[in-house]
């Protein structure tokens, strides 16, 4: 068994397709073993996304990932990690295919609905980011 992160984003949460996307999750096999609905601050989501600190978009990001509330998942799963990231699609929801969670629901290649950790060194990081031992379940 393997876990991974995900977030539910602010312009999925605004559009209330929540719902939706945990639908998703759940017809894909995944156990919700961790959630919780959050504000991040711009400097909660800075740090989260510190790897892309130097990339141009970083600003915007941060700017679209603080301006709402957020769920946080970690989902469990054997192949969690590269299962999620096929559920969820490609960065941009027009190059995502047919059935993913972006292509469904993304609207834009920043406002893409969805996080998945990318590596288990990332999954690593960004799970105790968020949930500590007694919230997963
Ligand atoms: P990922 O979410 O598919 O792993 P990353 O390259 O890790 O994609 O980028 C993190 C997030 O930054 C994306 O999910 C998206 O919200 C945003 N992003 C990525 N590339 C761009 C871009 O070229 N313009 C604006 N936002 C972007
Ligand atoms: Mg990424």
């Amino acid at each position: 068994m393997e876990r991974t992160f995900a977030i539910i984003k602010p312009d999925a949460v605004e559009r209330n397709v929540t719902g939706k996307v945990i639908a998703m999750i759940e017809e894909g096999g995944f156990k919700i073993v961790g959630m919780k609905k959050i504000l991040l601050s711009k400097s909660q989501v800075e740090g989260f996304y510190y790897v892309h600190k130097e990339r141009p978009f970083f600003g915007d990001l941060c700017a679209f990932m603080s301006r709402g509330p957020v769920i946080t998942l970690v989902l469990e799963k054997e192949n969690a990690i590269a299962d999620w990231r096929t559920l969820m699609g490609a960065t941009n929801p027009a190059n995502a295919a047919e059935g993913t969670i972006r292509k469904s629901l993304g609207v834009s290649i920043e406002e893409n609905t969805v996080h998945g950790s990318d590596s288990p060194e990332s999954a690593s990081f960004e799970i105790p980011y968020f949930f500590n031992q007694l919230e997963l379940v």
